[in-house]
Protein backbone atom coordinates (compact mmCIF):
# COMPACT_ATOMS: atom_id res chain seq x y z
CA UNK A 1 0.00 0.00 0.00
CA UNK A 2 1.11 3.16 -0.63
CA UNK A 3 -0.17 6.93 -1.60
CA UNK A 4 0.12 8.79 -4.18
CA UNK A 5 1.24 11.96 -4.14
CA UNK A 6 1.81 13.73 -7.16
CA UNK A 7 1.64 13.46 -10.83
CA UNK A 8 3.34 15.58 -13.87
CA UNK A 9 2.13 14.96 -17.10
CA UNK A 10 4.54 15.78 -20.16
CA UNK A 11 3.23 16.27 -23.65
CA UNK A 12 6.68 14.97 -25.46
CA UNK A 13 7.66 15.66 -29.22
CA UNK A 14 10.74 13.82 -30.89
CA UNK A 15 11.71 13.85 -34.39
CA UNK A 16 12.14 10.48 -36.07
CA UNK A 17 15.06 9.29 -37.76
CA UNK A 18 12.46 9.16 -40.97
CA UNK A 19 9.02 9.76 -41.70
CA UNK A 20 7.01 6.56 -41.01
CA UNK A 21 3.86 5.67 -43.26
CA UNK A 22 1.02 3.38 -42.46
CA UNK A 23 -2.18 2.62 -44.28
CA UNK A 24 -3.92 5.29 -42.18
CA UNK A 25 -1.35 8.03 -42.50
CA UNK A 26 2.42 9.68 -42.10
CA UNK A 27 4.18 10.56 -38.85
CA UNK A 28 6.89 12.26 -38.81
CA UNK A 29 7.49 13.23 -35.23
CA UNK A 30 6.66 11.55 -32.17
CA UNK A 31 4.65 12.97 -29.87
CA UNK A 32 3.06 11.66 -26.69
CA UNK A 33 2.20 11.86 -23.28
CA UNK A 34 4.52 10.85 -20.87
CA UNK A 35 3.39 10.42 -16.98
CA UNK A 36 5.44 10.91 -13.66
CA UNK A 37 4.09 8.92 -10.30
CA UNK A 38 5.72 9.89 -7.08
CA UNK A 39 4.29 8.12 -4.26
CA UNK A 40 5.51 7.82 -0.65
CA UNK A 41 8.28 4.83 -1.67
CA UNK A 42 8.90 5.58 -5.12
CA UNK A 43 8.82 7.12 -8.70
CA UNK A 44 7.61 5.45 -11.66
CA UNK A 45 7.19 6.05 -15.12
CA UNK A 46 4.43 5.71 -17.90
CA UNK A 47 4.20 6.32 -21.24
CA UNK A 48 0.62 7.16 -23.54
CA UNK A 49 1.16 5.05 -26.52
CA UNK A 50 -2.08 7.72 -28.16
CA UNK A 51 -0.40 9.50 -31.31
CA UNK A 52 -1.40 12.85 -32.44
CA UNK A 53 -4.41 11.90 -34.27
CA UNK A 54 -7.32 9.62 -33.44
CA UNK A 55 -6.20 7.03 -36.65
CA UNK A 56 -4.56 3.46 -35.20
CA UNK A 57 -7.54 4.19 -32.41
CA UNK A 58 -10.16 6.31 -30.83
CA UNK A 59 -7.63 8.02 -28.77
CA UNK A 60 -5.00 10.88 -29.25
CA UNK A 61 -3.00 12.86 -26.97
CA UNK A 62 -4.86 15.93 -26.61
CA UNK A 63 -7.77 13.68 -26.01
CA UNK A 64 -5.94 11.61 -23.29
CA UNK A 65 -4.48 14.60 -21.91
CA UNK A 66 -7.97 15.63 -20.94
CA UNK A 67 -8.90 12.24 -19.34
CA UNK A 68 -5.91 11.62 -17.80
CA UNK A 69 -6.21 15.77 -16.51
CA UNK A 70 -9.99 15.62 -15.58
CA UNK A 71 -10.56 12.30 -14.66
CA UNK A 72 -7.75 9.83 -14.12
CA UNK A 73 -5.48 11.83 -11.99
CA UNK A 74 -8.20 13.18 -9.84
CA UNK A 75 -9.40 9.82 -9.36
CA UNK A 76 -5.82 8.13 -8.41
CA UNK A 77 -4.96 11.47 -6.07
CA UNK A 78 -7.89 10.89 -4.10
CA UNK A 79 -7.57 7.48 -2.93
CA UNK A 80 -6.11 7.06 0.32
CA UNK A 81 -3.58 4.76 -0.39
CA UNK A 82 -3.43 2.09 -3.11
CA UNK A 83 -1.64 -0.42 -4.79
CA UNK A 84 -1.03 -1.27 -8.14
CA UNK A 85 -3.36 -4.34 -8.46
CA UNK A 86 -6.17 -1.86 -7.66
CA UNK A 87 -5.56 1.04 -10.16
CA UNK A 88 -7.71 -0.84 -13.10
CA UNK A 89 -10.58 -0.37 -10.28
CA UNK A 90 -10.10 3.04 -9.40
CA UNK A 91 -10.31 3.73 -12.94
CA UNK A 92 -13.30 1.39 -14.12
CA UNK A 93 -16.09 4.28 -13.62
CA UNK A 94 -14.36 5.72 -17.06
CA UNK A 95 -15.43 3.86 -19.68
CA UNK A 96 -13.17 2.83 -22.66
CA UNK A 97 -9.14 4.95 -23.15
CA UNK A 98 -7.33 2.24 -22.58
CA UNK A 99 -4.53 4.19 -23.81
CA UNK A 100 -4.81 6.85 -21.21
CA UNK A 101 -5.67 4.68 -18.63
CA UNK A 102 -2.36 2.42 -19.21
CA UNK A 103 0.12 5.25 -18.70
CA UNK A 104 -0.86 5.51 -15.06
CA UNK A 105 -1.56 1.84 -14.53
CA UNK A 106 1.66 1.76 -15.54
CA UNK A 107 3.18 4.17 -13.48
CA UNK A 108 2.03 2.83 -10.43
CA UNK A 109 3.47 -0.45 -11.38
CA UNK A 110 6.55 0.48 -11.90
CA UNK A 111 6.62 2.79 -8.53
CA UNK A 112 5.72 0.05 -6.63
CA UNK A 113 8.13 -2.05 -8.33
CA UNK A 114 11.09 0.28 -7.83
CA UNK A 115 10.04 0.76 -3.75
CA UNK A 116 10.56 -3.47 -3.91
CA UNK A 117 13.89 -3.29 -5.98
CA UNK A 118 11.78 -5.72 -8.34
CA UNK A 119 11.95 -6.11 -12.02
CA UNK A 120 8.87 -5.91 -14.32
CA UNK A 121 10.09 -8.88 -16.04
CA UNK A 122 10.57 -10.57 -12.87
CA UNK A 123 7.23 -9.60 -11.62
CA UNK A 124 5.73 -11.04 -14.99
CA UNK A 125 7.74 -14.20 -14.67
CA UNK A 126 9.41 -13.77 -17.81
CA UNK A 127 11.52 -16.89 -18.64
CA UNK A 128 14.06 -14.73 -20.95
CA UNK A 129 17.10 -12.64 -20.82
CA UNK A 130 17.31 -11.45 -24.14
CA UNK A 131 14.37 -11.38 -26.94
CA UNK A 132 14.49 -11.64 -30.15
CA UNK A 133 13.44 -8.71 -32.50
CA UNK A 134 11.58 -7.64 -35.30
CA UNK A 135 11.30 -4.31 -37.03
CA UNK A 136 8.49 -2.88 -38.90
CA UNK A 137 9.02 -1.20 -42.10
CA UNK A 138 6.71 1.60 -43.45
CA UNK A 139 4.90 2.05 -46.74
CA UNK A 140 8.03 3.23 -48.77
CA UNK A 141 8.13 5.30 -51.62
CA UNK A 142 9.36 2.18 -54.23
CA UNK A 143 9.77 -0.98 -54.54
CA UNK A 144 13.63 -0.09 -54.81
CA UNK A 145 13.93 2.04 -51.63
CA UNK A 146 11.89 -0.50 -50.15
CA UNK A 147 14.23 -2.79 -51.01
CA UNK A 148 16.90 -1.00 -49.68
CA UNK A 149 15.38 -0.69 -45.96
CA UNK A 150 14.72 -3.93 -45.56
CA UNK A 151 18.34 -5.05 -46.69
CA UNK A 152 19.33 -2.40 -43.99
CA UNK A 153 17.43 -4.11 -41.60
CA UNK A 154 18.76 -7.41 -42.54
CA UNK A 155 22.27 -6.04 -42.20
CA UNK A 156 21.40 -4.98 -38.54
CA UNK A 157 20.20 -8.49 -37.89
CA UNK A 158 16.51 -8.35 -37.28
CA UNK A 159 14.76 -11.04 -37.11
CA UNK A 160 11.71 -10.59 -38.69
CA UNK A 161 10.60 -8.26 -41.31
CA UNK A 162 7.13 -7.08 -41.26
CA UNK A 163 6.03 -4.84 -44.16
CA UNK A 164 3.38 -1.85 -44.02
CA UNK A 165 0.94 -2.98 -47.02
CA UNK A 166 -2.41 -0.50 -48.27
CA UNK A 167 -4.69 -1.37 -51.28
CA UNK A 168 -2.66 -1.09 -54.43
CA UNK A 169 0.54 -1.04 -52.40
CA UNK A 170 0.62 -4.73 -51.73
CA UNK A 171 1.08 -7.96 -53.76
CA UNK A 172 4.29 -6.84 -55.51
CA UNK A 173 5.89 -5.19 -52.71
CA UNK A 174 5.44 -8.20 -51.16
CA UNK A 175 6.40 -10.47 -53.72
CA UNK A 176 9.84 -8.19 -54.51
CA UNK A 177 10.71 -8.58 -50.89
CA UNK A 178 10.66 -12.48 -50.99
CA UNK A 179 11.80 -12.67 -53.82
CA UNK A 180 15.25 -11.15 -52.93
CA UNK A 181 14.84 -12.79 -49.60
CA UNK A 182 13.40 -16.00 -49.99
CA UNK A 183 14.45 -17.44 -46.07
CA UNK A 184 13.35 -14.30 -43.94
CA UNK A 185 10.66 -14.66 -41.37
CA UNK A 186 8.24 -12.30 -43.19
CA UNK A 187 4.50 -10.54 -42.76
CA UNK A 188 2.66 -8.12 -43.23
CA UNK A 189 0.42 -5.05 -41.41
CA UNK A 190 -2.56 -4.36 -42.93
CA UNK A 191 -3.54 -1.66 -40.56
CA UNK A 192 -7.24 -2.53 -41.61
CA UNK A 193 -7.33 -0.95 -44.65
CA UNK A 194 -9.25 -3.92 -46.22
CA UNK A 195 -12.52 -5.30 -46.93
CA UNK A 196 -13.43 -9.13 -47.48
CA UNK A 197 -14.04 -8.05 -50.78
CA UNK A 198 -10.67 -7.74 -50.93
CA UNK A 199 -10.04 -11.57 -50.45
CA UNK A 200 -8.38 -12.22 -53.52
CA UNK A 201 -5.53 -10.17 -52.28
CA UNK A 202 -4.73 -12.42 -49.28
CA UNK A 203 -5.32 -15.07 -51.29
CA UNK A 204 -2.72 -14.34 -53.91
CA UNK A 205 -0.23 -13.25 -50.97
CA UNK A 206 -0.61 -17.49 -49.70
CA UNK A 207 1.96 -17.73 -52.44
CA UNK A 208 4.91 -15.78 -50.58
CA UNK A 209 4.81 -18.33 -47.26
CA UNK A 210 4.37 -14.87 -44.54
CA UNK A 211 4.50 -15.71 -41.39
CA UNK A 212 0.99 -13.80 -41.02
CA UNK A 213 -1.07 -11.52 -42.09
CA UNK A 214 -1.84 -8.67 -39.65
CA UNK A 215 -5.17 -7.08 -39.15
CA UNK A 216 -6.30 -6.91 -42.78
CA UNK A 217 -9.87 -5.64 -41.86
CA UNK A 218 -12.04 -3.64 -39.92
CA UNK A 219 -11.30 -3.70 -35.95
CA UNK A 220 -14.76 -4.44 -35.41
CA UNK A 221 -15.35 -6.82 -38.09
CA UNK A 222 -14.17 -10.04 -35.71
CA UNK A 223 -16.95 -12.54 -38.09
CA UNK A 224 -15.89 -11.31 -40.87
CA UNK A 225 -11.72 -11.87 -40.30
CA UNK A 226 -12.69 -15.11 -39.24
CA UNK A 227 -14.33 -15.57 -42.60
CA UNK A 228 -11.20 -14.43 -44.51
CA UNK A 229 -9.59 -16.72 -42.44
CA UNK A 230 -11.20 -19.70 -44.00
CA UNK A 231 -10.06 -18.88 -47.21
CA UNK A 232 -6.19 -18.43 -46.88
CA UNK A 233 -3.71 -20.72 -45.80
CA UNK A 234 -1.71 -17.48 -43.89
CA UNK A 235 -2.45 -17.14 -40.56
CA UNK A 236 -4.43 -14.28 -39.69
CA UNK A 237 -3.40 -12.01 -36.54
CA UNK A 238 -5.42 -9.35 -34.51
CA UNK A 239 -3.83 -6.00 -32.94
CA UNK A 240 -6.20 -3.15 -33.52
CA UNK A 241 -9.31 -5.59 -32.95
CA UNK A 242 -8.39 -6.99 -29.43
CA UNK A 243 -8.25 -4.81 -26.57
CA UNK A 244 -9.12 -7.21 -23.93
CA UNK A 245 -8.40 -10.95 -22.33
CA UNK A 246 -12.16 -11.29 -23.59
CA UNK A 247 -11.63 -9.63 -26.93
CA UNK A 248 -8.70 -12.62 -27.90
CA UNK A 249 -11.12 -14.93 -26.35
CA UNK A 250 -13.69 -13.96 -28.38
CA UNK A 251 -11.73 -13.43 -31.67
CA UNK A 252 -9.85 -17.07 -30.81
CA UNK A 253 -13.44 -18.71 -30.47
CA UNK A 254 -14.69 -17.25 -32.97
CA UNK A 255 -11.66 -18.27 -35.75
CA UNK A 256 -11.26 -14.87 -36.78
CA UNK A 257 -6.72 -15.34 -35.80
CA UNK A 258 -4.38 -18.06 -34.82
CA UNK A 259 -1.61 -15.17 -33.65
CA UNK A 260 -2.36 -12.16 -31.36
CA UNK A 261 -0.15 -8.84 -31.21
CA UNK A 262 0.28 -7.60 -27.57
CA UNK A 263 0.20 -4.05 -27.22
CA UNK A 264 0.27 -3.16 -23.31
CA UNK A 265 -1.01 0.08 -24.18
CA UNK A 266 -3.84 -0.72 -26.58
CA UNK A 267 -5.42 -3.09 -23.88
CA UNK A 268 -5.35 -0.63 -20.65
CA UNK A 269 -1.76 -1.49 -19.63
CA UNK A 270 0.45 -4.22 -17.99
CA UNK A 271 -1.98 -6.12 -16.00
CA UNK A 272 -4.64 -6.52 -18.80
CA UNK A 273 -1.41 -7.43 -21.29
CA UNK A 274 -1.05 -10.26 -18.84
CA UNK A 275 -4.18 -11.88 -19.23
CA UNK A 276 -4.18 -11.39 -22.62
CA UNK A 277 -1.13 -13.99 -22.38
CA UNK A 278 -2.53 -15.94 -20.07
CA UNK A 279 -5.53 -16.56 -21.93
CA UNK A 280 -3.98 -17.32 -25.72
CA UNK A 281 -1.22 -19.39 -23.77
CA UNK A 282 -3.91 -21.65 -22.21
CA UNK A 283 -5.75 -21.88 -26.08
CA UNK A 284 -2.60 -22.89 -27.79
CA UNK A 285 -2.16 -19.36 -29.67
CA UNK A 286 1.02 -17.61 -30.04
CA UNK A 287 1.42 -13.87 -29.14
CA UNK A 288 4.17 -11.27 -29.85
CA UNK A 289 4.92 -7.89 -28.52
CA UNK A 290 4.01 -5.07 -30.78
CA UNK A 291 4.97 -1.58 -31.00
CA UNK A 292 3.28 1.95 -31.00
CA UNK A 293 6.97 3.69 -32.30
CA UNK A 294 7.37 4.05 -28.01
CA UNK A 295 10.35 6.08 -26.30
CA UNK A 296 12.68 4.51 -23.87
CA UNK A 297 9.83 4.34 -21.17
CA UNK A 298 7.13 1.93 -23.33
CA UNK A 299 10.02 0.05 -24.99
CA UNK A 300 11.28 -1.16 -21.37
CA UNK A 301 7.87 -2.31 -20.58
CA UNK A 302 7.10 -3.88 -23.83
CA UNK A 303 10.90 -5.29 -22.97
CA UNK A 304 9.73 -7.10 -19.99
CA UNK A 305 6.45 -8.09 -21.52
CA UNK A 306 8.63 -9.97 -24.53
CA UNK A 307 10.20 -12.14 -22.37
CA UNK A 308 7.02 -14.38 -21.17
CA UNK A 309 6.72 -17.42 -22.25
CA UNK A 310 4.08 -17.72 -24.58
CA UNK A 311 5.85 -14.72 -26.62
CA UNK A 312 6.82 -16.93 -29.37
CA UNK A 313 7.57 -14.65 -32.44
CA UNK A 314 9.69 -11.41 -32.17
CA UNK A 315 8.00 -8.60 -31.89
CA UNK A 316 8.18 -4.98 -32.85
CA UNK A 317 10.94 -4.79 -30.07
CA UNK A 318 13.41 -2.32 -32.28
CA UNK A 319 16.16 -0.56 -31.43
CA UNK A 320 15.72 2.98 -30.15
CA UNK A 321 17.63 4.29 -33.15
CA UNK A 322 15.38 2.66 -35.32
CA UNK A 323 13.17 5.66 -34.66
CA UNK A 324 14.61 8.37 -32.69
CA UNK A 325 17.99 9.88 -32.88
CA UNK A 326 18.22 10.38 -29.73
CA UNK A 327 16.32 8.61 -27.28
CA UNK A 328 14.21 10.34 -24.10
CA UNK A 329 15.63 7.61 -22.28
CA UNK A 330 19.56 5.66 -22.86
CA UNK A 331 19.25 3.67 -25.94
CA UNK A 332 18.26 0.63 -26.73
CA UNK A 333 19.98 -1.52 -28.87
CA UNK A 334 19.84 -4.20 -30.96
CA UNK A 335 22.85 -6.65 -30.84
CA UNK A 336 23.95 -8.36 -33.95
CA UNK A 337 22.03 -11.57 -33.76
CA UNK A 338 18.94 -9.43 -33.69
CA UNK A 339 18.01 -10.08 -30.50
CA UNK A 340 17.60 -6.86 -27.15
CA UNK A 341 18.61 -7.52 -23.50
CA UNK A 342 15.47 -7.38 -20.98
CA UNK A 343 16.10 -4.96 -18.51
CA UNK A 344 17.29 -5.86 -15.17
CA UNK A 345 17.02 -2.86 -13.04
CA UNK A 346 14.27 -2.56 -10.33
CA UNK A 347 10.68 -1.52 -12.30
CA UNK A 348 10.86 -1.05 -15.55
CA UNK A 349 14.93 -0.64 -15.34
CA UNK A 350 14.89 2.56 -17.44
CA UNK A 351 13.82 6.29 -16.67
CA UNK A 352 14.58 9.52 -18.89
CA UNK A 353 17.47 11.24 -18.65
CA UNK A 354 16.45 14.67 -17.16
CA UNK A 355 18.07 16.88 -19.25
CA UNK A 356 16.63 15.06 -22.81
CA UNK A 357 13.20 14.89 -20.99
CA UNK A 358 13.18 19.01 -20.68
CA UNK A 359 14.33 19.63 -24.26
CA UNK A 360 11.81 17.32 -25.32
CA UNK A 361 8.59 18.87 -23.26
CA UNK A 362 6.11 20.59 -24.84
CA UNK A 363 3.99 21.17 -22.37
CA UNK A 364 3.80 19.97 -18.55
CA UNK A 365 1.12 19.81 -15.67
CA UNK A 366 1.84 18.70 -12.10
CA UNK A 367 -1.00 17.57 -9.55
CA UNK A 368 -0.58 17.24 -6.00
CA UNK A 369 -2.83 15.11 -3.45
CA UNK A 370 -4.37 18.11 -1.96
O1 LIG B 1 8.28 -0.58 -33.86
O2 LIG B 1 7.24 0.53 -32.34
C1 LIG B 1 7.32 0.06 -33.48
C2 LIG B 1 6.20 0.33 -34.44
C3 LIG B 1 5.62 -0.89 -35.01
O3 LIG B 1 4.42 -0.86 -37.04
C4 LIG B 1 4.42 -0.58 -35.87
N1 LIG B 1 3.40 0.00 -35.28
O4 LIG B 1 0.13 -0.70 -36.36
O5 LIG B 1 1.58 -1.82 -35.29
C5 LIG B 1 1.24 -0.80 -35.86
C6 LIG B 1 2.24 0.33 -36.03
C7 LIG B 1 1.77 1.68 -35.66
C8 LIG B 1 2.32 2.74 -36.30
C9 LIG B 1 0.86 1.92 -34.70
C10 LIG B 1 1.97 4.03 -35.98
C11 LIG B 1 0.48 3.21 -34.37
C12 LIG B 1 1.05 4.27 -35.00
Amino acid sequence: MTRVRMVELRLVGLPLVRPFRTSFGEMTEKACVIARVETDDAVGWGECVAGAEPDFSEEWNEGAWLVLRDLLVPALLEVDTVRAEDVERVFAFVRGHPMAKATLVNAVLDAELRALGRSLAAHLGAERERVECGVSVGIATSTPALLEQVAGYLEEGYRRIKLKIEPGTDVERVAAVRGAHPDILLSVDANAAYTLSDAEVFRALDAFGLLMVEQPLHHQDLVQHAALQRQIATDVCLDESIRSAADAEAAIGLGACRIVNIKQGRVGGVPEARRVHDVTAGLGVPVWCGGMLETGIGRATNLALAAMPNFRLPGDTSSSRRYFPDDLTQPFELAPDGTMAVPTGPGIGAAPRPDRLEACTLRLERFQKE
